[in-house]
Protein backbone atom coordinates (compact mmCIF):
# COMPACT_ATOMS: atom_id res chain seq x y z
CA UNK A 1 0.00 0.00 0.00
CA UNK A 2 3.06 2.11 0.78
CA UNK A 3 4.24 2.24 -2.27
CA UNK A 4 0.72 2.85 -4.17
CA UNK A 5 0.68 6.22 -2.09
CA UNK A 6 4.03 6.82 -3.07
CA UNK A 7 3.41 6.42 -6.77
CA UNK A 8 0.00 8.31 -6.72
CA UNK A 9 1.72 11.02 -5.17
CA UNK A 10 5.05 10.77 -7.95
CA UNK A 11 3.23 10.90 -10.89
CA UNK A 12 1.64 14.36 -9.56
CA UNK A 13 4.87 15.64 -8.50
CA UNK A 14 4.86 19.33 -7.82
CA UNK A 15 1.49 19.31 -7.14
CA UNK A 16 -1.00 18.45 -3.71
CA UNK A 17 -3.14 14.95 -3.99
CA UNK A 18 -5.81 15.50 -0.78
CA UNK A 19 -6.25 12.46 1.59
CA UNK A 20 -9.82 12.01 0.24
CA UNK A 21 -8.66 11.29 -3.37
CA UNK A 22 -5.85 9.20 -2.29
CA UNK A 23 -8.87 7.26 -0.21
CA UNK A 24 -10.85 7.07 -2.93
CA UNK A 25 -8.54 5.20 -5.69
CA UNK A 26 -6.83 3.29 -3.18
CA UNK A 27 -9.71 1.84 -0.87
CA UNK A 28 -8.21 3.16 2.16
CA UNK A 29 -9.06 5.22 5.54
CA UNK A 30 -7.67 8.34 5.27
CA UNK A 31 -6.09 7.47 8.83
CA UNK A 32 -4.38 4.26 7.10
CA UNK A 33 -3.33 6.91 4.60
CA UNK A 34 -1.76 9.39 7.03
CA UNK A 35 0.32 6.68 9.40
CA UNK A 36 1.51 5.18 5.68
CA UNK A 37 3.07 9.10 5.30
CA UNK A 38 4.37 8.96 8.46
CA UNK A 39 6.72 5.50 7.77
CA UNK A 40 7.95 7.43 4.35
CA UNK A 41 8.66 10.29 6.05
CA UNK A 42 11.03 8.40 9.04
CA UNK A 43 12.66 6.13 6.09
CA UNK A 44 13.89 9.75 4.64
CA UNK A 45 10.80 10.71 2.01
CA UNK A 46 10.39 14.69 2.22
CA UNK A 47 6.61 14.97 1.58
CA UNK A 48 4.45 17.94 2.65
CA UNK A 49 1.48 17.70 4.46
CA UNK A 50 -1.21 20.08 4.39
CA UNK A 51 -4.62 20.21 6.66
CA UNK A 52 -6.83 21.10 3.40
CA UNK A 53 -4.80 20.76 0.17
CA UNK A 54 -3.20 17.51 1.13
CA UNK A 55 0.22 15.44 0.58
CA UNK A 56 2.82 16.84 -1.63
CA UNK A 57 5.76 14.45 -2.85
CA UNK A 58 9.15 16.62 -2.61
CA UNK A 59 12.10 14.22 -2.27
CA UNK A 60 12.93 10.52 -2.36
CA UNK A 61 16.22 9.68 0.13
CA UNK A 62 19.41 8.32 -1.57
CA UNK A 63 18.94 4.94 -0.75
CA UNK A 64 17.86 1.90 -2.16
CA UNK A 65 14.43 1.42 -0.16
CA UNK A 66 12.28 -1.43 -1.34
CA UNK A 67 9.02 0.79 -2.27
CA UNK A 68 11.70 2.98 -5.02
CA UNK A 69 13.21 -0.34 -6.78
CA UNK A 70 9.71 -1.51 -7.09
CA UNK A 71 8.87 1.64 -9.06
CA UNK A 72 12.15 1.58 -11.00
CA UNK A 73 12.21 -2.46 -11.47
CA UNK A 74 11.64 -3.73 -15.07
CA UNK A 75 12.09 -7.99 -14.14
CA UNK A 76 9.55 -10.89 -13.39
CA UNK A 77 11.75 -12.47 -11.06
CA UNK A 78 14.62 -10.87 -9.85
CA UNK A 79 13.83 -8.02 -7.07
CA UNK A 80 10.15 -8.97 -6.50
CA UNK A 81 10.62 -10.09 -2.74
CA UNK A 82 13.39 -7.32 -1.29
CA UNK A 83 15.13 -7.43 2.27
CA UNK A 84 16.42 -4.05 2.76
CA UNK A 85 19.18 -3.11 5.87
CA UNK A 86 20.93 0.33 7.08
CA UNK A 87 23.27 -1.98 8.49
CA UNK A 88 23.96 -5.70 8.50
CA UNK A 89 26.68 -7.81 8.81
CA UNK A 90 26.78 -9.48 5.47
CA UNK A 91 23.89 -9.68 2.93
CA UNK A 92 25.22 -13.40 1.46
CA UNK A 93 24.77 -14.46 5.42
CA UNK A 94 20.71 -13.00 5.71
CA UNK A 95 19.92 -14.12 1.85
CA UNK A 96 21.43 -17.77 2.78
CA UNK A 97 19.50 -17.42 5.68
CA UNK A 98 16.00 -16.72 3.87
CA UNK A 99 16.99 -19.08 1.03
CA UNK A 100 17.53 -22.12 3.84
CA UNK A 101 14.16 -20.73 5.29
CA UNK A 102 12.57 -21.13 2.02
CA UNK A 103 12.67 -17.46 0.48
CA UNK A 104 11.29 -17.53 -3.18
CA UNK A 105 13.64 -17.87 -6.05
CA UNK A 106 15.16 -13.90 -6.90
CA UNK A 107 14.73 -12.99 -3.46
CA UNK A 108 16.81 -9.85 -3.02
CA UNK A 109 18.86 -8.85 0.61
CA UNK A 110 20.49 -5.30 0.44
CA UNK A 111 22.41 -3.39 2.82
CA UNK A 112 23.35 0.66 2.81
CA UNK A 113 25.78 -0.76 5.00
CA UNK A 114 27.75 -3.99 5.98
CA UNK A 115 29.96 -4.68 8.55
CA UNK A 116 31.56 -7.39 8.05
CA UNK A 117 31.06 -7.78 4.05
CA UNK A 118 32.71 -11.20 2.98
CA UNK A 119 34.98 -11.27 -0.21
CA UNK A 120 36.38 -15.26 -0.83
CA UNK A 121 38.63 -17.54 1.57
CA UNK A 122 36.95 -14.86 4.41
CA UNK A 123 38.83 -11.79 3.14
CA UNK A 124 37.14 -8.78 3.88
CA UNK A 125 35.10 -6.35 1.35
CA UNK A 126 34.84 -2.39 2.11
CA UNK A 127 31.24 -1.24 2.59
CA UNK A 128 30.98 2.19 3.24
CA UNK A 129 27.28 3.84 3.84
CA UNK A 130 25.35 4.77 1.00
CA UNK A 131 28.28 4.68 -1.35
CA UNK A 132 27.91 1.07 -3.41
CA UNK A 133 25.20 -1.29 -4.35
CA UNK A 134 25.55 -4.27 -1.19
CA UNK A 135 23.46 -6.85 -2.73
CA UNK A 136 22.60 -10.46 -2.54
CA UNK A 137 20.48 -12.72 -4.38
CA UNK A 138 18.94 -15.86 -4.18
CA UNK A 139 18.66 -18.36 -7.40
CA UNK A 140 17.59 -21.73 -7.53
CA UNK A 141 18.61 -23.05 -10.26
CA UNK A 142 18.12 -26.41 -11.86
CA UNK A 143 21.74 -27.16 -12.61
CA UNK A 144 24.28 -29.96 -11.54
CA UNK A 145 26.03 -28.83 -7.91
CA UNK A 146 29.50 -28.89 -10.52
CA UNK A 147 27.54 -25.92 -12.62
CA UNK A 148 27.15 -23.81 -10.07
CA UNK A 149 30.52 -22.07 -10.00
CA UNK A 150 29.83 -20.80 -12.94
CA UNK A 151 27.23 -18.35 -11.65
CA UNK A 152 30.41 -16.39 -11.07
CA UNK A 153 30.72 -15.89 -14.59
CA UNK A 154 27.26 -14.84 -15.52
CA UNK A 155 26.82 -12.70 -12.80
CA UNK A 156 30.23 -10.68 -14.07
CA UNK A 157 28.39 -10.76 -17.49
CA UNK A 158 25.57 -9.12 -16.41
CA UNK A 159 27.45 -6.39 -14.20
CA UNK A 160 29.74 -5.33 -17.17
CA UNK A 161 26.95 -5.04 -19.65
CA UNK A 162 24.87 -3.07 -16.80
CA UNK A 163 27.78 -0.81 -15.80
CA UNK A 164 28.62 -0.24 -19.91
CA UNK A 165 24.91 0.40 -20.39
CA UNK A 166 24.40 2.80 -17.96
CA UNK A 167 27.51 4.80 -17.46
CA UNK A 168 29.52 3.98 -20.76
CA UNK A 169 31.91 2.69 -18.61
CA UNK A 170 34.82 0.30 -20.26
CA UNK A 171 35.25 -1.99 -17.93
CA UNK A 172 36.34 -5.71 -18.23
CA UNK A 173 36.28 -9.03 -15.99
CA UNK A 174 39.36 -10.53 -14.62
CA UNK A 175 38.76 -14.27 -13.83
CA UNK A 176 36.86 -15.09 -11.86
CA UNK A 177 35.15 -12.88 -10.06
CA UNK A 178 36.93 -9.19 -10.52
CA UNK A 179 35.59 -6.53 -12.57
CA UNK A 180 38.05 -3.73 -13.50
CA UNK A 181 38.77 -0.45 -15.07
CA UNK A 182 42.28 0.30 -16.11
CA UNK A 183 43.64 -2.57 -14.05
CA UNK A 184 41.63 -1.20 -10.60
CA UNK A 185 38.55 -3.40 -9.14
CA UNK A 186 35.37 -1.89 -9.22
CA UNK A 187 33.33 -5.13 -8.51
CA UNK A 188 33.69 -8.52 -6.68
CA UNK A 189 31.09 -11.49 -6.74
CA UNK A 190 31.34 -14.22 -4.42
CA UNK A 191 28.84 -17.13 -5.01
CA UNK A 192 27.94 -19.43 -2.51
CA UNK A 193 25.79 -22.69 -2.53
CA UNK A 194 23.73 -25.18 -1.06
CA UNK A 195 23.74 -29.04 -2.95
CA UNK A 196 22.28 -32.37 -2.39
CA UNK A 197 24.37 -34.61 -4.85
CA UNK A 198 23.05 -34.62 -7.92
CA UNK A 199 20.62 -31.44 -7.29
CA UNK A 200 21.34 -27.56 -5.95
CA UNK A 201 19.30 -26.34 -3.42
CA UNK A 202 19.85 -22.31 -3.82
CA UNK A 203 22.70 -20.51 -4.91
CA UNK A 204 23.57 -16.97 -3.17
CA UNK A 205 25.53 -14.67 -5.58
CA UNK A 206 26.81 -11.97 -3.76
CA UNK A 207 27.84 -8.45 -5.50
CA UNK A 208 29.55 -5.60 -4.39
CA UNK A 209 29.88 -2.67 -6.62
CA UNK A 210 31.68 0.39 -5.83
CA UNK A 211 29.71 3.30 -7.05
CA UNK A 212 30.05 6.93 -5.06
CA UNK A 213 33.00 6.15 -3.24
CA UNK A 214 35.41 8.98 -3.39
CA UNK A 215 39.50 7.89 -3.39
CA UNK A 216 40.16 9.02 -0.42
CA UNK A 217 37.70 7.28 1.69
CA UNK A 218 38.87 3.38 1.12
CA UNK A 219 41.55 2.32 3.23
CA UNK A 220 44.84 2.39 2.67
CA UNK A 221 45.49 -1.46 2.07
CA UNK A 222 42.46 -1.29 -1.11
CA UNK A 223 43.12 1.92 -2.24
CA UNK A 224 46.03 1.20 -5.00
CA UNK A 225 43.83 -1.51 -6.65
CA UNK A 226 40.23 -0.29 -6.07
CA UNK A 227 38.16 2.39 -7.78
CA UNK A 228 34.32 3.33 -7.92
CA UNK A 229 32.17 3.86 -10.92
CA UNK A 230 31.81 7.98 -9.80
CA UNK A 231 35.84 8.24 -10.10
CA UNK A 232 36.22 7.41 -12.74
CA UNK A 233 33.00 9.24 -15.09
CA UNK A 234 33.52 12.19 -12.54
CA UNK A 235 29.88 12.39 -11.80
CA UNK A 236 27.32 10.92 -8.53
CA UNK A 237 26.17 7.58 -10.24
CA UNK A 238 22.40 6.55 -9.45
CA UNK A 239 22.37 3.59 -7.56
CA UNK A 240 19.29 2.55 -8.31
CA UNK A 241 18.99 3.13 -11.86
CA UNK A 242 22.45 0.88 -12.07
CA UNK A 243 20.66 -1.79 -9.69
CA UNK A 244 17.69 -2.18 -12.07
CA UNK A 245 19.75 -2.09 -14.98
CA UNK A 246 21.97 -5.11 -13.21
CA UNK A 247 18.71 -7.12 -11.90
CA UNK A 248 17.52 -6.60 -15.37
CA UNK A 249 20.69 -8.32 -17.56
CA UNK A 250 21.12 -10.45 -14.62
CA UNK A 251 17.39 -12.12 -15.37
CA UNK A 252 17.72 -11.95 -19.01
CA UNK A 253 21.18 -13.83 -18.65
CA UNK A 254 20.01 -16.30 -16.36
CA UNK A 255 16.40 -16.84 -18.16
CA UNK A 256 18.64 -17.86 -21.12
CA UNK A 257 21.39 -20.35 -19.29
CA UNK A 258 18.55 -22.20 -17.92
CA UNK A 259 16.73 -22.96 -21.74
CA UNK A 260 20.08 -23.15 -23.25
CA UNK A 261 22.95 -23.58 -21.37
CA UNK A 262 26.24 -21.00 -20.52
CA UNK A 263 27.57 -21.00 -24.33
CA UNK A 264 26.55 -17.76 -25.34
CA UNK A 265 27.57 -16.31 -20.93
CA UNK A 266 30.99 -18.05 -21.86
CA UNK A 267 31.37 -16.22 -25.45
CA UNK A 268 30.05 -13.03 -24.22
CA UNK A 269 33.05 -13.15 -21.15
CA UNK A 270 35.53 -13.85 -23.52
CA UNK A 271 34.48 -10.38 -25.15
CA UNK A 272 34.82 -8.64 -21.87
CA UNK A 273 37.63 -10.50 -20.69
CA UNK A 274 40.98 -8.60 -19.30
CA UNK A 275 42.70 -12.26 -18.82
CA UNK A 276 42.90 -14.06 -21.67
CA UNK A 277 45.66 -13.20 -23.92
CA UNK A 278 47.49 -12.06 -20.49
CA UNK A 279 51.16 -13.82 -19.16
CA UNK A 280 49.50 -14.24 -15.65
CA UNK A 281 50.57 -15.37 -12.41
CA UNK A 282 47.96 -18.00 -10.72
CA UNK A 283 48.32 -18.08 -6.84
CA UNK A 284 46.18 -21.61 -5.47
CA UNK A 285 45.99 -22.51 -2.37
CA UNK A 286 48.82 -25.34 -2.32
CA UNK A 287 51.16 -23.64 -5.17
CA UNK A 288 52.19 -20.69 -7.55
CA UNK A 289 52.74 -20.75 -11.22
CA UNK A 290 53.12 -18.49 -14.17
CA UNK A 291 51.98 -18.82 -17.82
CA UNK A 292 49.97 -17.50 -20.86
CA UNK A 293 45.62 -17.16 -20.21
CA UNK A 294 44.52 -18.68 -23.35
CA UNK A 295 41.02 -19.26 -22.74
CA UNK A 296 38.16 -20.85 -20.45
CA UNK A 297 36.99 -24.39 -20.77
CA UNK A 298 33.63 -26.29 -20.77
CA UNK A 299 33.10 -25.91 -16.70
CA UNK A 300 34.43 -22.09 -16.61
CA UNK A 301 37.84 -23.12 -15.37
CA UNK A 302 40.59 -20.82 -16.94
CA UNK A 303 43.36 -22.45 -19.02
CA UNK A 304 46.66 -21.31 -18.68
CA UNK A 305 49.54 -21.93 -21.15
CA UNK A 306 53.24 -22.85 -19.20
CA UNK A 307 56.41 -24.17 -19.98
CA UNK A 308 55.58 -27.50 -19.05
CA UNK A 309 52.09 -27.93 -20.56
CA UNK A 310 48.55 -26.30 -20.36
CA UNK A 311 47.12 -26.16 -16.65
CA UNK A 312 43.50 -25.45 -15.59
CA UNK A 313 42.45 -22.99 -13.12
CA UNK A 314 39.45 -24.16 -11.57
CA UNK A 315 39.78 -21.69 -8.06
CA UNK A 316 42.61 -18.84 -6.99
CA UNK A 317 44.01 -15.59 -7.57
CA UNK A 318 45.45 -14.68 -10.54
CA UNK A 319 47.40 -11.61 -10.75
CA UNK A 320 48.14 -10.05 -14.63
CA UNK A 321 51.73 -9.22 -15.00
CA UNK A 322 51.33 -6.64 -16.76
CA UNK A 323 51.10 -5.41 -13.46
CA UNK A 324 47.59 -4.95 -14.47
CA UNK A 325 45.86 -6.01 -11.07
CA UNK A 326 47.07 -8.12 -8.24
CA UNK A 327 44.04 -8.19 -6.14
C1 LIG B 1 35.46 -10.63 -3.83
O1 LIG B 1 36.32 -11.40 -3.09
O2 LIG B 1 35.80 -9.82 -4.66
C2 LIG B 1 33.98 -10.85 -3.53
C3 LIG B 1 33.36 -9.65 -2.89
C4 LIG B 1 31.87 -9.82 -2.71
C5 LIG B 1 31.28 -8.70 -1.91
C6 LIG B 1 29.77 -8.78 -1.85
S1 LIG B 1 29.06 -7.35 -1.20
C7 LIG B 1 27.54 -8.12 -1.02
C8 LIG B 1 27.79 -9.54 -0.59
N1 LIG B 1 27.84 -9.68 0.85
C9 LIG B 1 29.06 -10.03 1.26
O3 LIG B 1 29.36 -10.20 2.47
N2 LIG B 1 29.88 -10.18 0.22
C10 LIG B 1 29.20 -9.94 -1.03
P1 LIG B 1 37.87 -11.49 -3.34
O4 LIG B 1 38.14 -11.81 -4.77
O5 LIG B 1 38.35 -12.44 -2.31
O6 LIG B 1 38.42 -10.05 -3.07
C11 LIG B 1 38.51 -9.53 -1.77
C12 LIG B 1 39.63 -8.49 -1.77
O7 LIG B 1 39.22 -7.33 -2.52
C13 LIG B 1 40.00 -7.98 -0.39
O8 LIG B 1 40.94 -8.78 0.23
C14 LIG B 1 40.55 -6.57 -0.70
O9 LIG B 1 41.90 -6.67 -1.13
C15 LIG B 1 39.75 -6.15 -1.93
N3 LIG B 1 38.60 -5.28 -1.57
C16 LIG B 1 37.87 -5.26 -0.42
N4 LIG B 1 36.89 -4.37 -0.50
C17 LIG B 1 36.98 -3.79 -1.73
C18 LIG B 1 36.24 -2.79 -2.41
N5 LIG B 1 35.15 -2.21 -1.89
N6 LIG B 1 36.65 -2.47 -3.68
C19 LIG B 1 37.70 -3.06 -4.25
N7 LIG B 1 38.45 -3.99 -3.66
C20 LIG B 1 38.09 -4.37 -2.41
Amino acid sequence: MRASILGMLRQHQGQFVSGEEISRQLAVSRTAIWKHIQTLKQEGYTIEAHSRRGYRFEAAPDLLLPDEIKNTLRTEVLGKEVHWFRGIESTSNEAKKLAADGCPEGTLVLAETQQTGRGRLARGWFSPPGKGIWMSLVLRPPFQPQDAPKCTLMAAVAVTKAIRRTTAIACGIKWPNDILYQGKKIVGILTEMSAEMDAVNYVVLGIGINVNIESCEFPREIAPNAVSLAQISGIKISRIELLAAVLRELEQIYQNVVRCGFAEVFQEWRNFSVTLGQEVTVIGLDRQFSGKAVDIDQSGALLVQTSAGMETVLAGDVSLRSGQNSV
